[in-house]
Formats: structure tokens, C-alpha cells, sequence
């Protein structure tokens, strides 16, 4: 899949590397972690498929609480700044991280950007910080970014069947969410078989449906938002 995670190749050296590569990453996301506490704001790392909604539901998020939580949000992608562009026409600090190629954030880069997004607060306070990863269900489970909550999405057209078929990223994430539910009509996907599924893998699962077009569901991904700042 990518340069540097080693997740196409096989034998115990990789698995070595890998093993101090992840070492190293966790080490530098304690350090992300009280970086960002000391922001005064919590986390949340948001991961998918590419095209789940993540930006659509973070651009409705940042609609509804600006005038109540100040929100920063960095944004991780492999090119292009499109997912800032859209982000900042919402009015808060955001900064984008392209990987240039590789799959997934790191503490390493995710540290760069909170530098560069701290730059941009004027009192260096933050409530909530969303940091959006490249959209793949994979290698982003494996990296811990020094976010405080994971968020996993599956959108209603990708089909019910992703959780057993990319399990780490719902074991590691406290929060799943279905999104596109207004597309529920149009497919053949049974949201309660895909928490099933989701909560046999992880029974602390939290799990939520909504749709960030029309803002059925938003409510609730809002209040559990402001339950994390309290
Ligand atoms: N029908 C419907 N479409 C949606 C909804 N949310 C997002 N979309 C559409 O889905 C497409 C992808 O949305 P994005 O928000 O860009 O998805 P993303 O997960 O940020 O994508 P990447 O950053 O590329 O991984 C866009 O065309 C959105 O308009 C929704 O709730 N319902
Ligand atoms: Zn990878
Ligand atoms: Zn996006």
C-alpha cells in the first residue's frame, strides 16, 4: 500500500522495523498528545475510505459550534490543499499535511502541523481539534497521532460489510459512524448489521448514523462532541 509502512511486505526484518518505526510514533504522540492538552483542546482523529464524508461532516461540525467551541482543524491528504481550501472558507485556523504519497498521517507530520496551526491562534487556545487523515481504512488504524478519540466512518454507498474487513480501524477508534444515511433508500445496506458487526469486534463502540447533507443525526455527533470539551 504505501512507502513506508511496510504493510505490502512480508519477513521478520520488516516486522523489526516496523516494530521501532512504531515505537518511534508513539513516542512522538505522547509528546503531540501533551502538545495538544496543553491547547487546552481535545482530539479527534478522524478516519475512512476516501470520500466518506469526513470534510462534508466537519464543514456542517464547524457550522454549528464556531460561535460555541473554537475549533482547529488540520487536514492530512497526498496532494492538494482542497480539503483546507474548504475548511477555511469556514472560518477557522486550519492547515493541510500532504504526505506525498504515503497512505497515512504520523505523529511526525501531524507534530509539524500543530506548530503550524498553533501560528495561527492568537491566544494559543483551542477546544476542539480535528485532525482529518487520508482517506483509507487501513494504515491510518496502525498510527497514532496523539489524538485523544478515533472516529471511523463508512458511508452508506461503500456497503455494511467493512467492519470485519478492516477491523483495526474499529477496534481502535471509540466512535463509529455511518454516514450518507440519506442515501439509506437507495442501497442495499442495514445500518444495524454494521454496528452488529462493529461491536463484536469492539463492544465499547460507540455508534451513530447521519447525514451531513441533509443533518439528520447531526444533532447527536454534536452533543457528543460537547461532552468531550466539557
Ligand atoms: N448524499 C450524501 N453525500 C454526501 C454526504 N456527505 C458527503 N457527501 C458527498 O460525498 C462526497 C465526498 O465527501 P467528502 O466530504 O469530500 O469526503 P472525504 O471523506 O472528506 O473525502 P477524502 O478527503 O477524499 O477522503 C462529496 O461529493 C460530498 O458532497 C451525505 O451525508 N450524503
Ligand atoms: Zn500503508
Ligand atoms: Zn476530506
Amino acid at each position: 500500500m504505501c512507502d513506508d509502512c511496510g504493510c505490502a511486505a512480508p519477513g521478520p526484518k520488516v516486522v523489526e522495523v516496523n516494530q521501532s518505526l512504531l515505537a518511534a510514533n508513539d513516542a512522538l504522540a505522547a509528546k503531540n498528545r501533551t502538545h495538544i492538552e496543553a491547547l487546552g483542546a481535545v482530539a479527534i482523529n478522524m478516519i475512512s475510505s476516501p470520500g466518506s464524508g469526513k470534510t462534508t461532516l466537519l464543514e456542517k461540525t464547524i457550522e454549528r459550534l464556531k460561535g460555541e467551541l473554537r475549533i482547529g482543524v488540520i487536514e492530512g491528504d497526498i496532494e492538494t490543499e482542497r480539503d483546507a481550501d474548504r475548511i477555511r472558507a469556514k472560518g477557522v485556523p486550519v492547515v493541510q499535511l500532504t504526505t506525498g504519497g504515503a497512505c497515512h498521517l504520523d505523529a511526525a507530520l501531524t507534530h509539524r502541523g500543530l506548530h503550524a496551526l498553533e501560528d495561527q491562534l492568537v491566544d494559543k487556545k483551542l477546544d476542539l481539534l480535528f485532525i482529518e487523515n487520508v482517506g483509507n481504512l487501513v494504515c491510518p488504524a496502525t498510527f497514532d497521532l496523539g489524538e485523544h478519540q478515533r472516529v471511523v466512518l463508512v458511508s452508506v454507498p461503500e456497503g455494511p460489510d467493512k467492519p470485519a474487513k478492516y477491523p483495526k480501524a474499529f477496534v481502535s477508534s471509540q466512535l463509529f459512524i455511518i454516514s450518507k444515511t440519506d442515501l439509506l433508500p437507495y442501497f442495499d445496506f442495514s445500518p444495524a448489521a454494521a454496528a452488529k458487526e462493529a461491536l463484536q469486534l469492539n463492544p465499547r463502540l460507540a455508534v451513530m448514523e447521519l447525514s451531513a447533507a441533509t443533518g439528520e443525526g447531526l444533532d447527536g455527533w454534536l452533543d457528543y462532541l460537547r461532552s468531550l470539551c466539557r
